[in-house]
């Protein structure tokens, strides 16, 4: 039965009905219809939409890769509401302050020579010790190295701060990031786009349009980048749609938008505490919405560290084609912040355990949707079984 169909029976008002209508004709809804399904969707109306999207753009297939991060340091000259894992300079002693040199991040690369990474995922807090000259070394040294190992480094944020202090345009800066060696940009930095909001949060660091315009001139020199939104603490519905659609317009204009990257807020040890987390209804109705708003994003990511397994299982039903990577272990943003992932690591057969027990396609992929492998009918040579998932029931 077609999505339609099963609300033909449903008791739904006109407006559910359009909106409905326009998804199934492959139409795109309205901000105003965004801020109406944020109100008025329900988890099992919205899903059902974003599962027709999903399919539509990647029949049964889930995405993942194999990656690792490196965070140079969580000192940071800023001081973002949200943010658990930053230590202000004035906290250096801090004992779970850290800062890499050169060589500690060119060893961290190096523990991976002959294990089969296809991506370095490169963003930490921003210092002055970490300027222009510092990434150009720092990406040249990676490819001199490992050449055909991507590089997804930094985010407008340390973009804007270290070309400012070395008093070069954008353009310049991105052009000198590309012949380093950067291959694409990560989504972070993007946190809530509305200056409503933006200045509560993160009020010093680049603003949303300087955000907008770094990913711009990015996709200008045609390469790819993703983008995030930090959801679910101050910010109203309208806030989000806002954010979405300057993703949508500039997606439009260049094309260089891979995946949409939903991340939740956690409340653990920041400045915004007191503000209760999400649901995890709202954060399913939050992947489902924007599944059905960026009609021309290919892909919206669950990032598992962050979700937590189950919720990134269940988020396969209501839009999302994508659970990010292997991860390894070397990603401290979420653990300090709260999430259940204290050591954020899965190895490749439990990650393909996860999608195949949802019932979907496990796609081993690049950083660009290159498929690596399919793991379809791949067999695992050890059978570990992983509980504590959701599995489908099997049905006869
Ligand atoms: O920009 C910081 C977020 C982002 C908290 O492109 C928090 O593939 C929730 O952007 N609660 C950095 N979120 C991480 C990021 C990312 C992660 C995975 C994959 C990709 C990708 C990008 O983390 C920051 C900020 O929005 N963040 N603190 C917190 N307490
Ligand atoms: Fe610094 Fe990024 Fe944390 Fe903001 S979110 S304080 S920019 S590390």
């Amino acid at each position: 039965m077609s999505t339609l169909k099963i609300f033909e029976q449903a008791n739904l008002s006109d407006d559910h009905r359009r909106i409905a209508q326009k998804v199934e004709d492959g139409q795109r809804i309205t901000f105003d219809e965004g801020v109406f399904l944020y109100e008025h969707g329900d988890l099992a109306f919205v899903g059902a939409l974003a599962n027709l999207v999903r399919e539509r753009k990647n029949g049964n297939a889930t995405y993942f890769n194999r990656n690792f991060h490196i965070e140079p340091t969580n000192l940071c000259v800023y001081d973002c509401k949200f943010c658990s894992y930053s230590r202000l300079i004035k906290q250096k002693s801090d004992t779970d302050a850290w800062m890499y040199s050169m060589d500690d991040m060119f060893n961290i690369v190096k523990q991976y020579d002959g294990k089969p990474v296809t991506e370095v995922h490169i963003v930490g807090g921003v210092l002055p010790q970490y300027d222009v000259p510092f990434y150009v070394e720092l990406f040249k040294k990676i490819k001199a190295h490992r050449p055909e190992l991507h590089i997804k480094a930094l985010t407008p944020v340390e973009y804007h701060y270290i070309f400012k202090k070395a008093k070069i345009s954008y353009a310049d800066g991105m052009k000198m990031m590309l012949e380093a060696g950067c291959d694409s940009l990560p989504g972070g930095g993007a946190e809530i786009f509305h200056p409503e909001i933006r200045e509560q949060i993160a009020a010093d660091k680049c603003t949303g349009d300087q955000w907008l315009e770094i990913h711009e001139i990015w996709h200008n020199l045609g390469r790819k980048s993703n983008a995030t939104m930090l959801y679910g603490h101050i910010e109203k519905w309208h806030h989000r749609v806002d954010h979405m659609e300057r993703l949508r317009q500039l997606q439009d204009k260049t094309g260089g938008f891979q995946t949409f990257i939903p991340l939740k807020f956690r409340n653990q040890d920041n400045q915004m505490s007191h503000i209760a987390e999400s649901t995890a209804v709202e954060d399913l109705r939050n992947y489902a919405i924007s599944r059905i708003y960026l009609d021309n994003f290919d892909h919206v990511k669950a990032y598992w560290p962050m979700i937590g397994r189950n919720i990134a299982q269940m988020s396969m039903a209501f839009g999302v084609d994508d659970i990010d990577g292997t991860i390894d272990d070397t990603t401290k943003i979420y653990s300090m912040a709260g999430s259940e992932e204290q050591n954020p690591s899965l190895t490749t057969q439990q990650l393909v355990d996860m999608i195949r027990k949802v019932g979907r396609q496990p796609i081993e992929r690049d950083t660009l949707y290159n498929i690596v492998q399919d793991f379809t009918n791949v067999e695992f040579a050890e059978d570990k079984e992983f509980r504590g998932y959701f599995e489908l029931p099997v049905l006869n």
